[in-house]
């Protein structure tokens, strides 16, 4: 019995349960509020050594009384010709935030490790009692950060998002934004040390500064009942010295909404309204409300969605009505010009090449990608799979891991809960089962219950072979009792086997849920064409994607799948020379655009769906 440790490891639960409590970032929802961006220019300075951060006995500068101004974070320069200062932001080369730093410098193409960036402002508050915040999107992967020479804190994790208050250490003129940003992989990191993807650092998403009355709608989540489509629920939270007792103003104008709510000494007001006019959020109809939340001086309007998301047996219900997930899976790389994507443009690439082949779906994998694209997503009426980096094999048994991965997955909900386009929350992607591994996602997918009732809990889980039958597969992992979806990679036809085997497989899945297979795929060099067993062909991954559809329609549960993958993406494991160059090749569309014949297998496969 394989979960029997989950009960009879109480301390090991206790202690992964205390290192749950994530920490809440200081602004949020930033996408739909007035902010200052810091964009643009920022000079950097590598430091492999990390010889700003600490002192040649190997000793944090920062722990020091006196940090001394060799420690990059003081910005210093000589104060007379006679003073040895060893470096200087200001005659250093300049890198382009937001971006990542390999594709912007050919001598960073490959590199892993810490880099320090700096930016100057000048800012004046418009009220004396206002707030400020220094907010980013995101950057890969430990982060520490600095005004004006203190530190605000240190951020772990590449693809969500973080904020710090500076309101103390706001001047009007001169401020000096310092980051080190290191992207070193580590073993006890999420991801690990091995991902097939490349490890793009620096400060991927933008950065603003964003100013907001004393007291302000720190968070609000609305949804619907699961249950009970025609009631709202969900909550709004100020921050602030009033937050306490105050009135908070919540509009949906064009549901007639006018709710008056009281917070309560946290802060906090609970909604809960029904009513019986509520437009449905679809593919086919992507409507979006504007809700507008005030409290005092602050007022903040939001473009929310309303639709429920639930499964009944082997069906997965939108608005009480089936749907089958017709996706693709995608990674977040810039489409045309390489590197980590980040703007809205590259989401609207991205998400259109995904439209044109015919999805209602898209599993952004492995990790949160920017927000533009899950917003773009809600306006197109896309539905999508977001997915924690808890990649392969990650160290189990560290709770500091588990602390990690929780606080990810805590900031990825917090960011995106609004979102009606999100339907999934996966877990994790092809992790091996044990006790340890078990307990980890089993407590991950109990905190995105708590944080989210909303929507639905997957991982993407590998197959197995019923009594060691290479031709009967099967999903035999323990993790699957707790998903809602049940989804799996699979590759026969490419690592496992020939294109040939794909006819001969059978599949006894015995869980009442529905299935999605959430990747299957073969690499093809765009261009290279020859006959539909020659590996890298077109006519390879054409064939593979024609008889790996017929293999699955076999499997009665089946209610979806995200095949692998939209474009072809960089990664260093990828190192075959005329075919590969770096390159995963598994791409429907090549990185420069065009598009393989097995686009057009899948788009016709899609369009017999509808
Ligand atoms: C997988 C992984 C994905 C890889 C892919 C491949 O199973 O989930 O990250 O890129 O296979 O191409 O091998």
């Amino acid at each position: 019995m394989r979960f029997s440790c989950y009960f009879l490891c109480p301390i090991l639960f206790l202690a992964i349960t205390l290192f749950t409590s994530a920490q809440q970032a200081e602004i949020l929802n930033t996408y739909v509020r007035p902010h200052t961006s810091l964009n643009g220019s920022w000079k950097y300075i590598v430091d492999p050594y990390e010889n700003g951060f600490y002192n040649y006995r190997l000793q944090a500068f920062e722990e020091q009384e006196d940090p001394g101004k060799n420690a990059f974070f003081t910005n210093s320069k000589p104060a007379d010709p006679s003073e040895l200062i060893e470096y200087d932001f200001d005659f250093s080369d300049s890198l382009h935030v937001p971006g990542d730093w390999n594709s912007q410098k050919e001598k960073l193409f490959y590199y892993e490790g810490s880099l320090w960036y700096k930016r100057s402002f000048d800012y004046q508050l418009q009220n004396p009692s206002n707030r400020i915040f220094v907010h980013f999107g995101a950057s890969n992967y430990v982060s520490d950060v600095y005004l004006n020479g203190e530190k605000l804190g240190r951020h772990v994790g590449g693809f969500t998002p973080f904020s710090y208050e500076i309101t103390p250490y706001l001047k009007a003129r001169d401020n000096f934004l310092i980051l080190k940003v290191d992207n070193k992989r580590i073993k006890e990191g999420v991801p690990t040390l091995n991902t097939d993807w490349w490890n793009y650092g620096g400060i991927t998403r933008d950065v603003k500064l964003i100013e907001t009355p004393d007291t302000f709608v720190h968070d609000y989540f609305l949804y619907l009942n699961p249950d009970d489509p025609n009631q709202i629920l969900g909550f709004v939270q100020l921050n602030g010295s009033q937050k306490s007792e105050r009135e908070i103003q919540l509009n949906i104008p064009d549901l007639s909404v006018s709710l008056r709510l009281k917070t309560d000494k946290d802060g906090h007001a609970e909604i809960d309204y029904s009513t019986r006019q509520i437009r449905y959020w679809s593919p086919d109809d992507p409507y979006l409300y504007e809700v507008e939340i005030s409290s005092g001086e602050d007022q903040i309007t939001d473009l929310i969605g309303f639709r429920t998301i639930r499964t009944k047996g082997d069906k997965i219900l939108l608005n009480d009505k089936t749907v089958f997930l017709k996706g693709i899976s995608i990674h977040e790389e810039k489409p045309l010009q390489g590197g980590r994507g980040n703007s809205l443009e590259d989401a609207k690439q991205l998400l259109s090449w995904a439209r044109e082949m015919g999805c209602n779906f898209v599993r952004l994998a492995h990790y949160p990608h920017n927000e533009h694209m899950v917003r773009l997503a809600d306006e197109m009426g896309l539905l999508v799979w977001e997915e924690n980096p808890v990649y392969w094999t990650i160290s189990w048994d560290n709770p500091k891991t588990y602390a990690n991965a929780a606080q990810q997955l805590t900031e990825l909900i917090t960011r995106d809960k609004n979102r009606a386009s999100v339907i999934i929350w996966s877990m994790a992607n092809e992790t091996p089962a044990s006790d340890s591994r078990n307990e980890f996602l089993t407590n991950l997918s109990a905190l995105a219950r708590k944080q989210d009732p909303s929507r639905l809990i997957s991982a993407a889980l590998e197959q197995g072979r019923v009594n060691n039958d290479p031709l009967i597969r099967t999903i035999d992992d323990p993790f699957a009792s707790v998903v809602d979806i049940l989804s799996f990679n699979q590759y026969i036809g490419w690592y496992d086997g020939l294109t040939d085997k794909l006819a001969k497989i059978s599949w006894s899945i015995e869980q009442n849920k529905p299935v999605l297979i959430s990747e299957f795929g073969a690499g093809a060099k765009y261009g290279l064409h020859g006959d539909k067993l020659s590996r890298w062909t077109e006519e390879y991954q054409e064939f593979l994607y024609e008889e790996t559809l017929k293999m699955l329609e076999a499997i009665p549960q089946l209610q979806g799948m995200s095949p692998w993958i939209l474009v072809d993406f960089r990664s260093p494991r990828r190192v075959l020379p005329r075919i590969q160059d770096g390159w995963n090749r598994k791409g429907l569309i090549s990185e420069k655009g065009n598009k393989k014949k097995a686009f057009y297998t899948l788009q016709k496969y899609y369009q017999s769906k509808d």
